[in-house]
C-alpha cells in the first residue's frame, strides 16, 4: 500500500535521499518554478532516453521541500513524483508493469461476447474488485478551519510557474478585446494552484468526480478552474449550470500518495477516481464530510479549499505556461467562491509546475501509459504495446506496435485509437510492426521513415483535438494524422516487393563476440 498522508511520503523519500530541504527564503513567484526545473532537467538529455524505464530509476533529480517561502508559513513540496523510482513509491508498486498486471486481472474474470459488453462491465468489475472509499467522522485535514474572511487563499504558498502567467497584457489573450476590457477586480493574479484533485458531484445520479485541473488564483475568496471541456469536471459544471444551481467543489491538497495520481488519470466517465484508487492502493481512501459544502474529501489531506463554482460568471482565466512547452492562451472559464479552508496542523503544500519536457507531469503520465495499456488492448486487441514519446507532450503522438495479419490493419487500429477515451485526441499516430521497440524513439523513426509512401501509407482525419493544441484552426477541433509505418503487405493499395531489413546472422554474432578479443580491440 502507497503512503495515506503526503507527509509520509516524504518522509520515506527523505530516508532514502530522495528529498531535499532548502531551508533558505524563497520567492514563490518564479524562483521555485526555475530550481524545480533545473532539477527536472538537471540529468543529461540522452539519459532521459525512453528506453529507460527502469522501476529503480532516480533519473528527474530529486524531490525538493522549500521549508521557508516568502509570504507564508506554509512549506512547499514540488517534483515528488519526478522519477520513475518516485512515481513507483507513490502509487505502492515496485513498477508499473507489476500494477498493469493487476489491471490485466481485474478485466480477465469474465469474458462476454461483445466488446460494448465488456466495456460496460468495468466499472462492475472495478467495484467487486476494490475497496470503496470509507466515511470516517473526523480527518487531520480539519484539525485548523479557516471559515470567513480567514478562509483566504493569500494565506496559501501558490507559486507563479511561468513569467507570462496570468499575463493578460502579454499578448497571450485569445481574444485581446475582452482582455482589454476586464476590470483590475477581475484579473487574475500570475499564481496558480497546480497539484490539486477537484472534487465534483454529478448533480444527477451523485456519482463522484475527481479530476487534476489547474486553478488561478483571483482574489482572496475567487479563483477561475481550468478544466477542458472534454474533461468530467466541465460535463458535471454543465450539469450543473443547466440546473441553474450553484456547484459544490472541493480542492484537496496532498492526502493518500496515490490521488495524485488517481485524478490524473483518463478514466471513462462511469468510473469513479476514488475506487480506482482504492483498486491501487490495495484499501479504501478513508473520506471526510466538507464543512461547508455537501461534498467528502480524503481525510488525509494536507489542506482543502471548499467553496462553490457559480454557474452564471465567466472569468477571463489564462494565459499558463503550459505542459506542451507553451503558454495556454487566456480564456473564458467559470469562477469558483472559496467558503472556507481546511488543513492540519503544520501542513504542507504540494504543487508542480509544467513546462517542455522532461518535468515532473512525464512520470505521472509514464504511470499512465503502462497502467492502461491492459485497457487499451481490451478496446483494440490488436495493439502489443505502445509508447507516448516525451516529445509528443502526451497528446501530440502515440507510437503504436501492432501484430500485424491483415491489409489495412493499422488503419483500422488508428480509427479505433482516435475514438478511445482521451487517446482519441492523439494528434499523431505511428503504428509499427511487432519488432520495432516502441520505447526507442529512434526505431520508431527509422520504420516511419523507411516504411511511409505519403500518399499510401497517411491517413488523416477531423474531430475534436487536446483543448490545448495551438496548432489546430480551431480550438479543439482539427485533424489527425495516422502514418502506417508496418510492412505492406498485398490488398494495401500498390505494393512493390516489400525488402528484408538487414541483420547479421546469429552464428557470426556468436562468433564474433566470442573472438572479441582476439582482434586486439
Ligand atoms: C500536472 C497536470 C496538470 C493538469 N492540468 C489540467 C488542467 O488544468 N485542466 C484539465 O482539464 N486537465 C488537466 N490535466 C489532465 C487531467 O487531469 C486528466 O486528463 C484527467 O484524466 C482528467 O480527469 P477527468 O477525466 O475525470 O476529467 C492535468 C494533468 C496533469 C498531470
Ligand atoms: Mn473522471
Amino acid at each position: 500500500m502507497a503512503n495515506d498522508t503526503l507527509r509520509d511520503f516524504l518522509q520515506q523519500l527523505e530516508s532514502v535521499g530522495e528529498l531535499h530541504r532548502v531551508a533558505t527564503r524563497v520567492s514563490p513567484v518564479l524562483e521555485i518554478a526555475e530550481i524545480a526545473d533545473r532539477m527536472s532537467k538537471s540529468v543529461a538529455p540522452h539519459a532521459h532516453n525512453e528506453l529507460d524505464q527502469n522501476p529503480s530509476s532516480k533519473l528527474g533529480g530529486k524531490a525538493l521541500l522549500f521549508e521557508n517561502v516568502e509570504g507564508s508559513d506554509i512549506p512547499v513540496a514540488i517534483n515528488t513524483f519526478g522519477s520513475y523510482w518516485r512515481v513507483n513509491q507513490a502509487l505502492g508498486t515496485e513498477n508499473l508493469d507489476a500494477l498493469a498486471a493487476r489491471v490485466q486481472q481485474l478485466i480477465k474474470p469474465e469474458i462476454p461476447t461483445t466488446l460494448l459488453e465488456k466495456m460496460k462491465k468495468l466499472p462492475d468489475l472495478l467495484k467487486m474488485a476494490t475497496y470503496p472509499p470509507k466515511m470516517v467522522k473526523t480527518g487531520i485535514c480539519q484539525q485548523v478551519i479557516l471559515e470567513g474572511d480567514k478562509a483566504d487563499l493569500t494565506r496559501l504558498p501558490i507559486i507563479q510557474c511561468w513569467p507570462l502567467d496570468g499575463n493578460l497584457k502579454s499578448g497571450q489573450a485569445f481574444d485581446s478585446a475582452a482582455a482589454m476590457r476586464v476590470s483590475d477586480q477581475q484579473t487574475g493574479t500570475g499564481k496558480y494552484i497546480t497539484l490539486g484533485g477537484i472534487y465534483t458531484r454529478n448533480p444527477v445520479d451523485g456519482s463522484r468526480n475527481v479530476g487534476m485541473y489547474r486553478v488561478q488564483q483571483f482574489g482572496p475568496r475567487k479563483a477561475a478552474m481550468h478544466w477542458h471541456m472534454h474533461h468530467d469536471g466541465a460535463r458535471h459544471f454543465r450539469m450543473w449550470q443547466k440546473r441553474g444551481e450553484k456547484m459544490p467543489l472541493a480542492i484537496a491538497l496532498g492526502g493518500p500518495s496515490i490521488m495524485p495520481y488517481a485524478a490524473t488519470a483518463p478514466l471513462p466517465p462511469s468510473v469513479e477516481e476514488l475506487l480506482f484508487a482504492g483498486f491501487l492502493n490495495g484499501g479504501g481512501i478513508e473520506l471526510v464530510p466538507c464543512r461547508t459544502i455537501d461534498m467528502q474529501v480524503p481525510a488525509n489531506s494536507e489542506i482543502v479549499i471548499e467553496g462553490y463554482v457559480d454557474p452564471q460568471e465567466k472569468l477571463l482565466e489564462g494565459p499558463f505556461g503550459d505542459h506542451t512547452g507553451f503558454y495556454s492562451l487566456a480564456d473564458w472559464y467559470p469562477a469558483f467562491h472559496v467558503t472556507c479552508i481546511t488543513m492540519r496542523k503544520d501542513p504542507i503544500y504540494p504543487t508542480t509546475i509544467v513546462g517542455r519536457p522532461p518535468m515532473e507531469d512525464y512520470f505521472l503520465g509514464k504511470a499512465t501509459e503502462r497502467v492502461f495499456l491492459p485497457l487499451l488492448k481490451m478496446l483494440v486487441p490488436d495493439i502489443v504495446d505502445y509508447s507516448l514519446p516525451m516529445s509528443g507532450v502526451f497528446h501530440n503522438c502515440a507510437f503504436i506496435k501492432i501484430r500485424k495479419e491483415y491489409p489495412y490493419q493499422a488503419r483500422r487500429v488508428m480509427h479505433a485509437i482516435w475514438g478511445a477515451g482521451q487517446m482519441a485526441f492523439t494528434k499523431f499516430l505511428v503504428i509499427v510492426d511487432e519488432k520495432v521497440n516502441v520505447h526507442h524513439q529512434e526505431d520508431v523513426l527509422f520504420h516511419l521513415f523507411a516504411n511511409c509512401d505519403p500518399e499510401r501509407d497517411t491517413e488523416i482525419v477531423r474531430g475534436p483535438v487536446d483543448i490545448l493544441d495551438h496548432a489546430s484552426p480551431d480550438l479543439g477541433a482539427g485533424s489527425k494524422m495516422g502514418f502506417d509505418a508496418t510492412e505492406k503487405i498485398e490488398g494495401e493499395g500498390r505494393v512493390r516487393r516489400w525488402p528484408m531489413e538487414i541483420e547479421m546472422d546469429q552464428g557470426t554474432k556468436e562468433l564474433v563476440t566470442k573472438r572479441w578479443k582476439e582482434y586486439g580491440f
